[in-house]
């Protein structure tokens, strides 16, 4: 050995022992980008035990829309790093939970949200975009899209502010007095996805639909850019509760980019609100003060109140923000940056208890004592996005043009009768008594359906 050589040892000797070894990343190398994210992965996957004996495949405790996030981040990491470690895991937890091809499970269906069971619909789209091996038995990952698109479609509420996805689902929750930026933003991503891999001009105008009721509304300004996260249907839709967060600009920024992309660049309305959205996302999410290229949640990480939805966000931001640079060449330059700079930060954080588990807040420059399968999910999205300057534009989402060859079922999800309102009258104790395990994902949720208990 070699004097440096020794020292090095000697080094990582010294790391290992105090417990801070980083995730070391080059960002410059294909191989360290892979490696990081595989590091990120397999911290993720020793919080996930869905897959275990006498455990339900794709449900996570306390929670089930995470299910969905999770397998998203682990469908683009396959496509990008080409570790096909946990595919089975993936598939056999995306086909559990699937319902009647719509994600309406009859297990958590009475309780669930739209974005809920959006995040579903969005990890079916990515796994066909993203030629992700089809269940040798199941639905196909674009039916399993479809089966959402067509559920939630039937929601949509013309009775109130003249039009707009309700929050929640039932009228026993809370939220479904509210129409919300993910709820509308989640569905006009999937409408514009479905629209650019299909060529189904019916998805198109669903996506333009949304879009243009949420500009209408105080959700998205079609001036500012600004991202409100609520409004509510008790004052017709004339107010906003203005949360700042990321994953809501993602929603509403990648569906600009496929409907950009769909459109073949023609259409200046899709090329202004995917340049808007991006610049307010670029300015408001990388604060100066911690140099400008880190990814922030900026609304709960400077107090550390994040809880764990709130800490996936950024994950989602990150795949998205990767996607709108495949779709929208020229939005290129100015994502790589800023992917590139969260990374190298991120990498940073992954020092906890000497096993490489990473922190919730990426400009640390340590871990900052944050640790979960949230905070994996968010890394390990974060460095497979960080791919993107590594392949070329044919490895961004396909179509059924350009290779993706998952079947098309366009009615899917529509012969089941968990959707139905009417069959609210059928709840039974038991469901009722399950209610009061759940975390609902919000806690205004949580609250009405707490009220809703005691007064039922
Ligand atoms: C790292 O250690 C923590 C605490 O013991 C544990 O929860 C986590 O699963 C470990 N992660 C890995 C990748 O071993
Ligand atoms: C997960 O469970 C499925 C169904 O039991 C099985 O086919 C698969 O091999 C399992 N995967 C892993 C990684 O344990
Ligand atoms: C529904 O609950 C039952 C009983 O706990 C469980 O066996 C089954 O796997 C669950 N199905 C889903 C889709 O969660
Ligand atoms: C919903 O209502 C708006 C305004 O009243 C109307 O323009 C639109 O056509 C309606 N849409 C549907 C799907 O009924
Ligand atoms: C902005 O949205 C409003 C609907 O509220 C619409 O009337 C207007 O044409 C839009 N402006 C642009 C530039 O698209
Ligand atoms: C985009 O261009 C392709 C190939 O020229 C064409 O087939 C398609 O119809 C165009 N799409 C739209 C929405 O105009
Ligand atoms: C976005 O910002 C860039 C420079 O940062 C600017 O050139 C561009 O005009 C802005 N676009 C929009 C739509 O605001
Ligand atoms: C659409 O996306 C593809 C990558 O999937 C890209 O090669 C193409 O240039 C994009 N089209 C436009 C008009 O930007
Ligand atoms: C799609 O293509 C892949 C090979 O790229 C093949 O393995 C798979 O069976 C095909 N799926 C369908 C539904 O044709
Ligand atoms: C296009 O999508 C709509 C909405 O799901 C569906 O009704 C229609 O059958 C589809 N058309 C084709 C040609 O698949
Ligand atoms: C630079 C910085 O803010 N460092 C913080 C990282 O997190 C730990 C734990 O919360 C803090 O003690 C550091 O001050």
């Amino acid at each position: 050995m070699t004097g440096a050589t020794w020292t090095r040892w000697v080094l990582a000797l010294m790391l290992a022992v105090l417990g801070v070894q980083a995730i070391d990343l080059d960002i410059s190398s294909e191989d360290s980008v892979k490696d990081a994210a595989s590091t990120a992965a397999y911290g993720m996957m020793k919080h996930y035990k869905g897959n275990l004996t006498g455990e339900i495949p794709g449900k996570i405790p306390n929670t089930w829309w995470e299910g969905g996030a999770m397998f998203m981040a682990l469908i683009q990491y396959y496509h990008y790093t080409g570790d096909s470690t946990y595919n089975s895991e993936v598939i056999t937890g995306m086909q559990w939970q699937s319902g009647d091809c719509d994600y309406m499970p009859s297990n958590w269906s009475s309780y669930i949200g739209n974005d809920d069971q959006m995040f579903w619909g969005l990890a079916a789209m990515t796994a066909a975009e993203l030629d992700f091996p089809d269940s040798t038995e199941g639905y196909s990952w674009l039916a399993l899209a479809q089966g959402v698109f067509n559920t939630q479609v039937a929601r949509w509420d013309n009775s109130t502010c003249d039009g707009g996805m309700r929050w929640q689902i039932w009228t026993y929750e809370s939220g479904y007095t509210m129409k919300n930026s993910i709820s509308n933003g989640g569905l006009f991503q999937l409408s514009a996805r479905l629209a650019r891999y299909t060529s189904n001009a019916t998805y198109a105008e669903w996506a333009e639909r949304i879009f243009d009721w949420a500009v209408s509304s105080p959700l998205v300004s079609n001036s500012t850019w600004n991202v409100a996260d609520s409004t509510s249907i008790t004052n017709d839709c004339t107010t906003q509760g203005d949360d700042q967060w990321t994953y809501n600009y993602g929603a509403f920024l990648a569906g600009a980019a496929y409907m950009y992309n769909y459109t073949n660049g023609t259409v200046s309305k899709w090329y202004s609100a995917t340049h808007g959205l991006l610049n307010v996302t670029l300015s408001e999410f990388f604060p100066t003060s911690h140099g400008g290229e880190i990814m922030s949640e900026i609304l709960c990480e400077p107090l550390e109140v994040c809880n764990d939805n709130e800490i996936i966000f950024k994950g989602l931001l990150s795949s998205w923000l990767a996607f709108t640079a495949y779709l929208v060449p020229s939005t290129y330059s100015q994502i790589l940056p800023k992917l590139q700079g969260s990374a190298v930060g991120a990498a940073k954080t992954c020092t906890g208890y000497g096993n490489n588990t990473c922190g919730v807040r990426w400009w640390n420059g340590t871990w900052d004592g944050w640790s979960g399968l949230e905070e994996q999910m968010a890394v390990l999205s974060l460095f497979t996005a960080n791919m993107l300057p590594f392949t070329s534009a044919s490895s961004g989402p396909l179509t059924s043009s350009t290779g993706g060859n998952s079947t098309s079922d366009p009615s899917a999800g529509t012969g089941d009768s968990n959707n139905d309102q009417k069959t609210l009258s059928k709840i039974t104790t038991g469901d009722r008594a399950g209610a009061g395990i759940l975390t609902v994902v919000f806690s205004v949720g949580w609250i009405g359906m707490i009220a809703w208990l005691f007064m039922g």
